[in-house]
């Protein structure tokens, strides 16, 4: 056997250990709200090895790595035909993202990736950058996909200046799909745009993310909201304030919905991020909330702070000290599969159940804004147990 077939064979055998390796819940992580899983559900590792080398001996002698797959992030989900499906922001040495299909039986392990990346049609500007993809499985028929379409801001002399907008593009299969217009909205630009499942007073709806610039939210920032009549004629005339931002919490800086919202008895749960600045930089965490059954663009439970933050080896990697979600996926019996990115690199996956996310929801407090009604918001908590502990002594450590 040549060299190089030694080395793709050697390539071959640890790729094949690493996606077919069992995910397990991680049991030093315990908050009862969800569990955390030991590994990744996909890294840059689980890329096909035949979109990186050429496995020609000729051309390749010496198997050189020809293509090389950085990160493997912020993945879109949903479950079709039966299989869990991650729509993968999948991106080359080169900084360019695009989407990839990967799929596993049972949503925790044994993610593969489809032989070909998504082939995304343009519209008459073209996408430098597509990331972040949402897909809902609207009830008009159609799964949408809303993504981030980036393109150089053309009245920034400033180089790295960028415009960010939403692309639309839909589907009946996952594979092939139809680009539609980008979205128009009030705000300069957009980012972290969701389809919401249903029509709502028979229009589209969209959760939004209204910005100044291609970073910051500036003057704008908060989860917005806006319909409209024509999906392929995207146009929101109006957006308003759905879930704001504010002061001293985690969403200080800027704040996205994430996964499309999960319609349950007691209302739409949102797995949202948000963003604060400190001196190691933005911190991005996820949070949750719910939005009223009859008008989706009404909070009805709220709770504080984060609901879930990066740990451990998820706070490191090509943008460190960030989680992020885009995709989680219901099923028929209660469980929740939520998908999210560590750093910008990697892909997880935490499991819950409706009924947890809503008793988390509804019974965990919301930020009191101030420092003094916090400690009073404890020191109930804290009154109620010790009536409950009263002199057993069991009951305390
Ligand atoms: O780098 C962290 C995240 O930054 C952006 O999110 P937001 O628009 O809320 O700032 C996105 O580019 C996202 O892809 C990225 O994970």
């Amino acid at each position: 056997m040549s060299s190089h077939q030694e080395q793709l064979q050697a390539l071959m055998a640890e790729q094949k250990a690493l996606i077919e390796r069992p995910n397990l819940v991680d049991k030093d992580w315990h908050n009862g709200i969800y569990d955390r899983y030991v590994y990744p559900v996909l890294t840059d590792e689980h890329v096909p090895l035949f979109w990186r080398y050429d496995f020609s001996e000729e051309r390749n002698p010496d198997f050189l790595e020809r293509m090389g797959i950085g990160c493997t992030l912020n993945p879109g989900a949903i479950k079709f035909n039966g299989r869990y499906y991650m729509m993968v922001r999948t991106e080359g040495y080169d900084r360019k993202s695009f989407f990839a299909l990967a799929s596993s039986e049972n949503g925790i392990d044994n993610f593969r990736f489809h032989d070909y990346p998504i082939v995304m049609p343009e519209t008459d500007l073209r996408d430098t950058n597509v990331y972040d993809m949402r897909i809902t499985a609207h009830e008009d028929g159609y799964m949408y996909g809303l993504f981030c379409t980036e393109r150089k801001d053309q009245n920034d002399p400033d180089l790295s200046a960028a415009d960010a907008q939403c692309g639309i593009a839909r589907s009946k299969d996952l594979i092939n799909w139809e680009r539609l217009p980008d979205l128009k909205t009030p705000s300069p630009q957009q980012r972290n745009v969701v389809l919401h499942p249903e029509f709502v007073n028979g229009e589209y709806a969209f959760y939004t993310r209204p910005q100044d610039g291609f970073i910051s939210a500036g003057s704008g920032g908060g989860i917005g909201w806006g319909t409209c009549k024509d999906i392929t004629k995207p146009e929101l005339n109006n957006e308003t304030i759905v879930d704001e931002r504010a002061y001293h919490t985690i969403k200080e800086v800027k704040n996205g919905a994430g996964a499309v919202p999960i319609k349950t008895d007691k209302g739409w749960l949102h797995i949202a991020h948000g963003v604060r600045g400190c001196a190691a930089g933005l911190r991005y965490v996820l949070y949750a909330f719910v939005c009223d059954l009859d008008d989706p663009s009404k909070v009805i439970a709220s709770p504080a702070g984060h609901f879930l933050a990066p740990l451990g080896l998820e706070r490191l990697g090509d943008v460190s000290n960030v989680v992020f979600c885009n995709g989680a996926i219901a099923d028929d019996d209660g469980k929740v599969f939520i998908y999210y990115a560590s750093s910008d690199t990697r892909c997880h996956v935490a499991t819950s159940t409706i009924d947890k996310l809503l008793d988390y929801c509804f019974n965990t407090p919301s930020d009191p804004l101030y420092s003094a009604d916090c400690v009073q918001q404890r020191h109930d908590l804290i009154k109620a147990n010790l009536d409950i502990i009263g002199d057993n002594q069991e009951l305390r450590y």
